[in-house]
């Protein structure tokens, strides 16, 4: 064994949490469009999820929120005055623009990156794709930031590859890591690694939209450089994504050699289970599946019962799965998990419910507010330290959101400007709690410096000189002579040759 290990980086609820109803085939962001949120509570959630792992006896780690509203955006956009004029024109006269700029939607740490750990890579780096979330206006906007944190994070080029997002465009729509698995024998062991994607670039689009496509997860596993006898590429469901499942871990999610999935997750279950069976290496795969008959789709979403964290608890034998509270409030999903945990061998034999209702109003279960990243020791003594949370650095989140964090943001309130230098204040002092340094975010760096002004004209010409007096008139010709005689020629006059 390496001594690898899982570690979940969280994604830190930010300031701005709101509903807004951005997501279209995310039906938790529609149905709670324009509800009241609370984002203090949201952020104290997520940060109580993040110690119960700690307590539970696994390492954590915690990515920063990005500053919202977006300011250089709107800028970029031709708003101008102070960060709260461009705020609040913003707010009054592009609506849609600035909520999208206004999204706390970074908290989802799944989406920001996918992961390959280095056991599985060609290279022995472990490698990140920063992902192009182009498919959502208001997720577009993270790739840049992500990309800043990850290099934070993963300094050391030797043993880290930290990618740009891929081009933003509709064919290599990219969601990060919530599109991807991977199954092993144990963390460090060979991975088979799974792409999961909705729509090859060239598929006509009908329905709720396929955010993943199967020409993004090929760039990546290239860059990963990822062995092709290693790598599975799955397609979703289209009745999944059409039922709300607009992220394969809405419907399925994997740990070492256990794969749970729901029945109408995948467009070809047969074919995918063959295929990780034959490329898995040292481990026997065992594939947990829900039927639709005790759970369907519907349900499956509004509980979140896949959208759950799947894991190993130190020395358990058994694997371990951390749901939202809501599962155990739906009677279906309840005693499906309590038949699952209690079953004879069981794959999964534990259950914990986790508190995380704020996210889960916009769609972001458990699962959704964490990036998975396997670090060898080697690798994680590399990586900046100021990320992995201990208790020094949980207390100081905590007493930084409690003094920060509004209590309540209601739609009326999102155009205040105050909430700009508010947000602002609050992140600033967030870059000397965790390690981000006084660059981190656009608001903190000096704007470019104005164009150099213009040289000074140039001195005005002289003025022309006076025109010269014309020439005198020519004297008047002298009265003509009558030519003389001279032996048959003629005498040249003054002017003219005769000849
Ligand atoms: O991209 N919701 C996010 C939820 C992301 C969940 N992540 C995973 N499944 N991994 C999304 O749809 C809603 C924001 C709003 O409506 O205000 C939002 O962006």
């Amino acid at each position: 064994m390496s001594g690898a290990e899982e570690i979940n980086f969280d994604g830190l609820v930010g300031p701005t949490h709101n509903y807004a109803g951005l997501s279209e085939g995310n039906l938790a962001s529609a149905r709670n469009a324009n509800m009241i949120a609370r984002p203090r509570e949201a952020a104290l959630q997520g940060l109580a999820k993040m110690q119960r792992l700690r307590a539970l006896g696994l390492s954590q780690g915690v990515l920063p929120p990005h500053e919202r509203p977006n300011i250089k955006w709107l800028r970029s956009l031709g708003f101008t005055g102070t960060d709260g004029d461009v705020w609040e024109r913003a707010w009054r006269s592009e609506p849609t623009i600035a909520r999208a700029a206004l999204a706390a939607s970074a908290m989802w740490a799944a989406n920001a990156a996918t992961i390959s750990p280095s056991a599985d890579t060609g290279d022995g780096r472990l490698h990140a794709t920063v992902a192009n979330l182009q498919t959502m206006l208001h997720r577009i906007l993270e790739g840049e930031q992500t990309e800043r944190t990850l290099r934070r994070l993963l300094p050391d080029e030797a043993r880290f590859a930290v990618h740009p997002a891929l081009l933003p465009h509709d064919a290599l729509s990219d969601e990060g890591a919530a599109n991807h698995m991977r199954m092993s024998a144990d963390a460090g062991a060979l991975g088979v690694e799974i792409f999961v994607y909705g729509r090859k670039a060239s598929e006509f689009k009908t329905g709720f939209p396929a955010r993943q496509t199967l020409e993004a997860c090929h760039a990546i596993a290239r860059r990963h450089t990822l062995d092709k006898a290693r790598v599975v590429f799955a397609k979703q469901a289209p009745e999944a994504i059409n039922a709300g499942a607009f992220h394969n871990d809405v419907v399925a999610v994997a740990h070492e050699h256990v794969l749970f999935h729901h029945e109408e997750a995948f467009a070809d279950k047969a074919a995918l289970y063959a295929d990780v069976r034959a490329k898995a290496r040292c481990f026997e795969p065992v594939f947990v599946e829900v039927p639709r008959a005790r759970v369907g789709l519907d349900d499956a979403v509004t509980s979140y019962l896949f959208n759950s964290q799947l894991l190993r608890l130190p020395g358990a034998s058994t694997l371990t799965l951390i749901a939202p509270t809501e599962v155990r409030e739906n009677n279906k999903t309840a005693s499906v998990v309590e038949e699952m945990v209690a079953a004879p061998n069981a794959a999964i034999g534990q259950v914990e419910y986790v508190e995380v209702r704020e996210s889960m109003r916009n769609g972001g279960g458990p699962a959704c507010l964490r990036l998975r990243i396997v670090m060898t020791p080697e690798e994680r003594a590399a990586a900046a330290q100021g990320f992995f949370l201990n208790d020094t650095i949980a207390a100081q989140l905590e007493s930084w959101i409690k003094s920060h964090y509004r209590e309540e943001l209601a739609p009326a309130d999102l155009g205040d400007p105050a909430l700009v230098r508010e947000t602002q204040t609050a992140l600033d002092e967030l870059t000397r709690i965790l390690p981000l340094g006084s660059d981190f975010y656009p608001f903190q760096r000096p704007p470019p410096p104005p164009p150099p002004p213009p040289p000074p004209p140039p001195p005005p010409p002289p003025p022309p000189p006076p025109p010269p007096p014309p020439p005198p008139p020519p004297p008047p010709p002298p009265p003509p002579e009558a030519p003389k005689k001279t032996g048959g020629r003629i005498a040249a006059t003054a002017d003219h040759f005769i000849t």
